[in-house]
């Protein structure tokens, strides 16, 4: 097997337990089992004129290899071009670009970093396989130092539909880029079509069974969602963690449920339509009043960024107005944590909740609704509502799915999922494990390593 060089903005601890995340929790699932070497940035900002060596860790089966970056590095190419404008445009948020032509020219100056960091590692027999919208041009990069290694990349948020695209300048370089590894890999059918309009509209090529003809090279274009470690979730799910089971108890002994959402505070994350939507559950459904409450975990992420700002105060407004309107002194209809939950903790949390709440108004997968799905125990399990813009949500047929822009449709769907008898919440529950199992965090390396190993495209959706 050749050794697998895996490239990401970030490195997470294979083995460490609280990131949050969904790149970190699906690389590391993967790496755990396959091994490795894991190149990215260390997180740290310093000065420097002249680029440091990249420095080497090992950790079980893996091997970390980071560098440090520049403050003008971060302003430029992470808060900036990445954070500023490719995340909200992928994202289909106009609104929310912010373009600026330094944060294009600290984007291209840091991939060229990553390049020359890589290259002083790289074996001969090595693959690549480069992650995410931080380092678009790295294959081009890499190729410009004579790298002859095959090179992938994978996509783990929405890819746009052209007329999106094309509001950034250079659109037109940044899918050339793209198209200079050898296989690009999205979550989904709808990412692989949105790229397959742009290239037919923009350059005059197209998609056929897979394969883009760019030259005298062919390029592979595929569909490979990603997944978990079910086994290892499961296995976490059903561990007593006294501290969440001595809350169950209690909200059992009351007669209550629990709806759970969990997201890094982000705004493509739906989280006050998600608020307003149970707020109207208890409009709509006074019964519900004292016999449900939400908990919303919302996890800190990108806070030097104004559109992370003004999402947090939105929230914190929006929870404390619906605690305001409804609660009684002894039930508080939304708990809302901003903060960091230990993973084995999130897994009970899960379990012990009738509804995993997972409503994003896009999202590249969605591996909070595979984690629900995956903690439910099969005698009684939760329903899953999920938001139809979910890239999970063009597998996951049988969670009850709804239109985050719509407040009413959620609502009732939350109702539904609060009566819904246990025989379909069986049924449903057990079809959706099948699902999750089919596409695991396994199905998804192994698919993605076939193509950029073999040049295999198996039928990956
Ligand atoms: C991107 C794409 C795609 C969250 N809060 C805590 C915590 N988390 C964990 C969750 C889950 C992960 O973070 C979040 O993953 P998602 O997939 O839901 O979302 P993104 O972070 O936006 O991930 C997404 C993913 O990449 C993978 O390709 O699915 O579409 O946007 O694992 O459990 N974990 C812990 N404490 C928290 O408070 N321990």
């Amino acid at each position: 097997m050749n050794r697998l060089v895996v490239v990401s903005n970030r490195v997470a601890d294979v083995q460490r337990s609280t990131q949050a995340g969904g790149l970190a929790v699906g690389l590391a699932d993967s790496l755990r089992q396959r091994g490795g070497v894991w190149m990215g940035w260390d997180g740290q900002t310093l000065k420097y004129e002249e680029e440091p060596e990249p420095r080497i860790r090992k950790i079980g089966a893996v091997t970390q290899a980071t560098i440090p970056l520049t403050e003008q590095d971060y302003a430029e190419y992470y808060l900036g071009f990445s954070n500023s404008v490719l995340w909200p445009l992928f994202h289909y948020r106009l609104d929310l670009v912010e373009y600026k032509t330094a944060f294009l020219e600290g984007y291209r100056r840091v991939n060229a970093k990553f390049a020359n960091a890589l290259v002083s590692i790289l074996q001969p027999e090595d693959v690549i396989w480069i992650h995410d919208y931080h380092l678009i041009p790295l294959a081009a990069e890499l190729r410009q130092r004579g790298c002859k290694q095959r090179i992938g990349f994978f996509l783990h948020i929405p890819f746009p539909p052209p007329e999106i695209l094309a509001a950034v300048p250079r659109h037109r370089w940044l899918v050339e880029s793209l198209l200079e590894f050898d296989v690009i890999g999205f979550q989904t059918n709808t990412d692989l079509g949105n790229l397959q309009h742009y290239v037919e509209d923009h350059l005059g090529t197209e998609i056929t069974e897979g394969r883009i003809k760019v030259g005298e090279r062919e390029v592979i274009a595929g569909c490979f969602p990603i997944g978990i470690d079910v086994d290892a979730f499961v296995e976490m799910a059903e561990r007593p963690n006294d501290e969440v089971q001595i809350e169950t108890h209690r909200r059992e002994i009351l007669g209550r449920r629990q709806i759970i959402g969990v997201d890094r505070l982000d705004y493509t994350k739906g989280l006050p339509d998600r608020l307003r939507a149970f707020a109207r559950l208890l409009e709509l459904y006074p019964e519900m009043r004292k016999s449900v409450a939400l908990m919303q975990i919302a996890t800190p992420t990108r806070e030097e960024v104004e559109a992370y700002v003004d999402i947090r105060k939105e929230l914190e407004a929006l929870s404390g107005a619906i605690n305001g309107r409804f609660a009684d002194f002894n039930w508080t209809p939304v708990r809302y944590i901003h903060g960091t939950v230990p993973r084995d903790a999130l897994a009970a949390l899960y379990r012990a909740s009738q509804v995993g709440f997972v409503t994003p108004l896009r999202d590249g997968m969605n591996l909070v609704a595979k984690e629900y799905v995956a903690a439910q125990s099969p005698e009684n399990p939760g329903v899953l509502v999920l938001s139809k813009f979910a890239g999970a949500a063009e597998d996951l047929h049988e969670a009850l799915i709804v239109n985050p822009y719509d407040v009413d449709d959620m609502a009732r769907n939350l109702c539904r999922a609060l009566t819904m008898p246990l025989e379909e919440r069986q049924e449903r529950h057990k079809a959706l494990m099948e699902r999750i199992r089919k596409h695991d965090a396994k199905h998804w390396l192994d698919t993605f390593m076939a193509a950029l190993e073999k040049g295999e495209i198996k039928n990956a959706a």
